[in-house]
């Protein structure tokens, strides 16, 4: 039996997770629960999964959680600080974090400094902390377990191979709901249009940097830092039919590639039951009715967040961690329709090219790095004011 902490409980990652240890109630347990502000859903997760631990990020919420968990004897955390505290807990065997946004980089550090596995939905956390998180995971000889459906591709075309022998490492994308667009007709879309994902049921956040191709370079940072490979080694293909999950090239041009359906559960159960792999609902693709899959290269010119990712990986020190805030404030703005699809990409830029990198050391740099680019964020937010 796995004794599992679950951030981000009440999120898209989060509600799969518990479902698939609901399919497996002899394999995993949830000992802990962790989630953002609502209260409601992390009570109905409780009396489900019946966990030891509940931490909520938005402190106000602790007090609205009902009595109907009185008899559970549940010890409450409030805060990212209980959040962090949570992870270290003794009797916890895996912390799936699956968190949005780099707030879940302090939570996956302690959860790493206390020994713990972890399993990543949150890309964030290697983006802006991969300098922070890498050489810990080394030291002391742990295992991050990605549950993004392309790393979790990459991490099983790379089992029993030797990382000397990787060529290039290829990061599928479906596109998006703008593949194909011009700049010109990006100029007027809809947040309504833009949450309408093609193949992936996801959170808002994600949803919203897969209309941007943001999603994809984040990816790649993510990857450069799980698989220890530099970006002239990472290509981004648009494969639309989101069959493949992403591929492999050896130095012997051997290709390999994952393949399976667009349900998370899969690399989420991957995850849970590494190195282990566990009998599924989820099989026999039909590969007649699949018929054809299709490849083309992106479009940086309506989609330059790709590119602006793969500049700030290539630069390092802060440059990563002030893309994504900036980006995670922008996308934010977007959502409460405040500015416009374009003007993403274009805070992005303004603040990736004010930024002057710093080396990261330790987790504060990284903290005030992000809060400065917010803040930036929030005063070209201001000025497009709408
Ligand atoms: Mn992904």
């Amino acid at each position: 039996m796995k004794n599992i902490i679950l951030l981000g409980s009440t999120g898209s990652i989060g509600r799969q997770v518990i479902q698939v240890v609901q399919d497996n109630p002899d394999k995993f347990k949830i000992i802990g629960l962790a989630g953002h502000s609502n209260y409601k859903l992390i009570e109905e997760q409780a009396l489900i999964c019946k966990p030891k631990h509940i931490a909520m990020y938005d402190e106000s919420a602790i007090g609205k959680i009902s009595g109907s968990l009185s008899n559970l004897e549940i010890k409450f955390y409030q805060g990212i600080e209980g959040i962090s505290e949570l992870v270290q807990i003794p009797k916890a065997d895996l912390i799936v974090n699956g968190m949005v946004g780099s707030i879940g980089l302090l939570p996956t550090i302690r959860a790493l400094e206390a020994g713990k596995t972890v399993a990543l939905a949150n890309k964030e956390t290697l983006v802006a902390g991969g300098d922070l998180i890498m050489p810990l995971i080394r030291e002391k000889k742990l295992n991050l377990l990605p549950i993004d459906s392309e790393h979790s591709a990459i991490f099983q075309c790379l089992n029993g191979e030797n990382h000397s022998d990787i060529k290039r490492i290829i990061i599928t994308g479906s596109g998006g709901p703008f593949r194909g667009k011009t700049k010109e007709e990006l100029k007027l879309v809809t947040k309504e249009q833009a949450l309408k994902h093609p193949r992936w049921k996801m959170g808002s956040k994600i949803t919203i940097d897969s209309a941007t191709l943001m999603n994809k370079g984040l990816e790649a940072i993510e990857a450069h830092h799980l698989f220890g490979v530099d970006y002239e080694t990472i290509e981004v293909i648009i494969h639309p039919e989101s069959i493949i999950h992403s591929m492999v090239e050896f130095i012997d041009g051997s290709i390999k590639a994952h393949l399976g359906f667009t349900d998370m559960r899969i690399p989420i159960q991957y995850a849970l039951s590494y190195p282990l792999r566990l009998s599924s609902s989820l099989t026999g693709m039909d590969f007649a009715k699949v018929a054809n899959l299709s490849f083309e290269a992106p479009d940086l010119t309506s989609f330059p967040c790709l590119g602006y990712a793969f500049e700030a990986g290539k630069k390092g020190k802060t440059y990563p961690a002030v893309l994504n805030a900036a980006n995670e404030t922008a996308v934010s703005s977007f959502l409460n329709g405040k500015i416009s699809f374009l003007d993403i990409s274009n805070i992005v830029y303004e603040i990736l090219s004010e930024h002057k990198g710093i080396n990261v050391s330790d987790f504060e740099t990284i903290r005030s790095q992000e809060e400065w680019a917010r803040n930036r964020a929030l005063e070209m937010i201001k000025r497009l004011g709408r």
